[in-house]
């Protein structure tokens, strides 16, 4: 595979599962007996703050407690080594692919290492709780929530991802059920766009008929494993 050619890899809850963070489906999707789908909304979040913000709150220490695994560390290999175009779009709120080393992230449900003013829009890098209404360190409001794309709202910087998704050669899903759009819908763009497509999952996701190719097994082993292979036809 020639050095040139341009990569779109989209990672999901799975591939941070073996750094113990809890994915939505394993973690049979509740919180505090809400369906996830009900606690990550807009709607929510006026109703009950107090929920919705403790929830973030725990999974903000959570990130902090995790280190990045092998298939983070192989990702941040691919992005030093590879000569072609590579972005990485994550549906994570981690910084782990960040923390092995990666650069071309983009995080399009948000970060759960950000705090974003409601009321004068700034953002904020925040590793400490939220539910406690802390002043926004721009305009002093107490108006600080999640730096989160919550169901409903708009995902972040998608002019940005469907114009690479356009460009791609290769588009690789890894870890991710393929259940929420738009980005269960990334396989079908690309390959419209002419990109080969393989998907690294632990089980089948809703759209394994969609790629050409998909292995499953963790992803500590089947990422590493197809990063060598890349960078080996490269050479
Ligand atoms: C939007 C942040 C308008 C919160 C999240 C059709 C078109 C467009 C929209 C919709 C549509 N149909 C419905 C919608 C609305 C909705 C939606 O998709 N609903 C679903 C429930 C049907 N979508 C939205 O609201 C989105 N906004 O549409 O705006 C628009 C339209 C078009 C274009 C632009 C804009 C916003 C969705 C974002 C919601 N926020 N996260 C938070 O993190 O707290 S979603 C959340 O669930 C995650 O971020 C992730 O994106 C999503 C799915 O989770 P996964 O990452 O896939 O994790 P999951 O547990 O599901 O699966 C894990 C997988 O890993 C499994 O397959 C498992 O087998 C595997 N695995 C486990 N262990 C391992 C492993 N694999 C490898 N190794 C292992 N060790």
């Amino acid at each position: 595979m020639a050095a040139h050619r341009n990569i779109v890899i989209l990672t999901g809850a799975g591939i941070s599962a073996e750094s113990g963070l809890r994915t939505f489906r394993a973690a049979d999707g509740l919180w505090e007996d809400h369906r996830v789908e009900d606690v990550a909304t807009p709607q929510a979040f006026r109703r009950d703050p107090d929920l919705v913000q403790r929830f973030y709150d725990v999974r903000r220490a959570n990130i902090l407690a995790a280190q990045p695994n092998p298939a983070h560390d192989a990702l941040a290999r691919l992005d030093r080594e590879w000569r072609g175009e590579l972005l990485i779009v994550t549906q994570n709120i981690d910084d782990l692919h960040e923390r092995a080393g990666a650069r071309r992230v983009l995080h399009m449900h948000g970060e759960g290492l950000s705090a974003w003013c409601t009321a004068c829009d700034a953002r904020h890098p925040w590793t400490g709780i939220l539910r406690d209404e802390p002043p926004c360190p721009a305009c002093g409001a107490a108006a600080l929530r999640p730096d989160i794309v919550w169901f409903g709202e708009m995902p972040y910087r998608m002019d940005e991802t469907f114009a690479a998704l356009a460009r791609a050669d290769v588009f690789v899903s890894i870890g991710t059920s393929g259940a929420v759009y738009p980005a269960a819908g990334f396989v079908q763009e690309a390959t419209s766009h002419g990109a080969a497509t393989l998907e690294l999952n632990l089980e089948r996701s809703q759209g394994s008929r969609w790629f050409d190719e998909t292995r499953l097994g963790p992803a500590s082993e089947l990422v590493p494993e197809w990063v060598e292979e890349l960078l080996q036809r490269e050479d």
